[in-house]
């Protein structure tokens, strides 16, 4: 029997063990989603991250320096007075108001510890001053449309679930969805940045609450309708690449399908992309006001009162 219970625990510590080196090992494959190792949160590619990293792992080594001293007392105090051992209860001490005073002072102590740097951290993320390229990002159901504005003012688009990953979610479509490359996780077309520049996202929605959120960049905030909320982040030169993320906030039956994709390139490459966009829009734009050959052009008319 006890040793069935003992096998049991193995199994289930061995079945533990293979799911942390599974999730470590899609985390590390190449198509990594972000810098988590699978166990922890992301460290991130900037400053915010690094900095909410550090924040977070600050305040977790505080519990554990918490719990290592509360459970010590703990199990200290019921090996070495337990009734076998021959100890008498103490019926004497009824109420100790020092003791009182430390256990609420203590804890005092360590709250501020903690939210001295949580509250400069949050001022950090909300100080959007001196961006150096703003962003409308709207939010519909299922999609997000990206306006651009600054030296790139002009490009719009919107950013759509790739077709594979489309086709492999229908039901009974027979794909695999294991065959589908960054299954939907990838998009049309990707929300395009430069690195090294403070990047300011105004959101808004046009239907429901979604969320923008890209854990690499420690961003991620609400995106409602009738509000414009803001966001900022200044990816580190050198971390170029495609970052991945999703909408994090359930805003429907497709919420699943609407993944936030960045692909971040060094300035002078932004530069080139943003040439590119403007040249590919203007014959679009010339054909669409031009009017048709033979056309009457459109005369003002004056409404009766
Ligand atoms: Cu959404």
């Amino acid at each position: 029997m006890r040793f069935n219970r003992i096998a049991a625990l193995g199994r289930a510590a061995l079945g533990l063990a293979a799911l942390g080196f599974a999730s470590a090992a899609f985390a590390n494959s190449p198509n990594s989603p972000n810098t988590s190792n699978g166990y922890n949160l992301p460290t991130g590619v900037t400053e915010l991250a690094q900095r909410m990293y550090g924040l977070h792992m600050l305040v977790f080594w505080i519990c554990v320096g918490i719990a290592v001293v509360v459970f010590g007392a703990m199990i200290y105090s019921l090996l070495m007075f337990r009734q076998s051992k021959g100890a008498i209860p103490d019926t004497t001490m009824i109420h100790s108001t020092k003791v009182e005073i430390i256990w609420t002072i203590i804890p005092v102590i360590i709250l501020v510890v903690m939210a001295i740097p949580a509250a400069d951290l949050i001022l950090a993320q909300e100080d959007t001053r001196n961006s150096e390229l703003s962003i409308k990002v709207t939010g519909y159901q299922w999609k997000w449309e990206y306006q651009y504005m600054d030296a790139a003012a002009g490009i719009d688009y919107f950013s759509t679930l790739a077709q594979p990953s489309n086709f492999a979610r229908q039901l009974g479509s027979g794909i695999d969805p294991k065959t589908v490359p960054n299954y939907l996780l990838d998009v049309d077309k990707p929300l395009v940045i430069p690195s090294g520049t403070k990047v300011r996202l105004l959101l808004t929605s046009q239907d429901v609450i979604h969320a923008w959120w890209v854990p690499d960049f420690g961003a991620k905030r609400s995106v409602i309708p009738g509000f414009v909320n803001e966001l900022w982040f200044k990816v580190d030169p050198g971390k170029e690449g495609v970052y991945r993320g999703q909408c994090a906030a359930l805003c429907g039956r497709d919420h699943a399908f609407m993944p936030v994709i960045v692909d971040v390139r060094t300035p002078d490459d932004f530069k080139k992309w943003v040439e590119e966009q403007k040249a590919a829009a203007k014959p679009a734009a010339a054909a669409a006001t031009e009017a048709p050959a033979g056309a009457t052009p459109p005369t003002a008319q004056v409404l009766p009162n």
